[in-house]
């Protein structure tokens, strides 16, 4: 089984076109013989597993919270409609029994953490479960040596897949590299295997998933557009939990949908591999 998030749909992605990424993304699970498993909160239950009108209400419906791990309690108390962050369905799915976990970017430290505080629960949160999430790095929009030193002093598992940099989310290569470099799914299985019988496995392993060099953004314009949307978000005073998704919406509209194409396609991959990272340690 894969556990995909729910958030990068509800508002990650712009309407309406999210709810046929969903939907492609759980195909792409399926399509690598694995299960898909998206994750979110409906009428005040934690939903693992969606239906198509399910998937449907946490896409289009007209009140879905973003739900972190520590929102979840309250959000079910109120039988709210939510959409789940990394935090939040790593948590679930690690409850659930569920090893592997796809997503898009993970949050971490924002750029001017230092005066705000922004870092994103999903670090903490991963510093805690035992799950395997396969991402494209980090939001493009964070502070990413930063965010990776955090992953290293909270004891995160890192990994690239098929190579050495850690990427930039739209970009093929942040600048930075990762520790360790895996070459196949099955080695992947072995790790996670290794980290059960050693009884390491309190915190993630993060296993990053680069764009080929032709499909990643054109990173010119990911640079002015980073600008204008960091801009902007000081401008309007853009802050807590509004920030990624703002500055999210700003990428798609200021690239003419082309940040779009690039998200849907790095999301697509990292579930694919998620999948057959699920059916390899299945076979083990
Ligand atoms: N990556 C994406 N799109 C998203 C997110 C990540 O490509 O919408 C979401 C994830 O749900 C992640 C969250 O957990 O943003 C982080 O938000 P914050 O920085 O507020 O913790
Ligand atoms: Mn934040």
């Amino acid at each position: 089984m894969v556990a995909l998030e729910s958030t990068i749909i509800a508002h990650g992605l712009p309407r309406p076109e999210n709810l046929r990424v969903a939907r492609e993304i759980e195909d792409a699970v399926r399509m690598r013989g694995a299960v898909p498993a998206t994750i979110a909160l409906i009428d005040g239950t934690v939903r693992v597993g969606l239906d198509d009108g399910e998937l449907e209400a946490v896409a289009l419906g007209a009140d879905v919270r973003k739900c972190s791990a520590r929102d979840l309690a309250i959000a079910v108390a109120r039988g709210a409609t939510g959409a789940t962050t990394v935090a939040a369905t790593a948590a679930v799915a690690a409850r659930a029994g569920i090893g592997v976990f796809a997503t898009g970017g993970l949050g971490g430290v924002h750029r001017e953490a230092r005066d705000t505080w922004d870092e994103s629960a999903d670090l903490v949160a991963l510093a805690r479960t035992p799950v395997c999430v396969v991402c494209a790095g980090v939001k493009s929009i964070l502070d990413v040596a930063a965010t990776l030193e955090r992953l290293e002093t909270l004891g995160i598992g890192l990994a690239g897949y098929h190579t050495d940099r850690f990427p930039g989310f739209y970009l093929r290569d942040s600048g930075h590299a990762v520790p360790w470099r895996v070459d196949s799914a099955e080695e992947v299985a072995s790790a996670l295997a290794a980290r059960r019988a050693l009884a390491l496995d309190t915190a993630a392993l993060v296993v990053v998933n680069a764009l080929a060099e032709d499909e990643q953004l054109d990173p010119a314009l990911h640079e002015r557009v980073l600008a204008d949307a960091l801009a902007a978000a000081a401008r309007e005073g853009i802050a807590g939990r509004d920030v990624t998704p703002f500055l999210l919406a700003r990428f798609h509209e200021a690239t003419a949908g082309e940040s779009l194409r690039v998200n849907v396609r790095l999301v697509l991959s990292n579930a694919r591999l998620a999948a057959d990272i699920a059916v390899a340690a299945a076979a083990r």
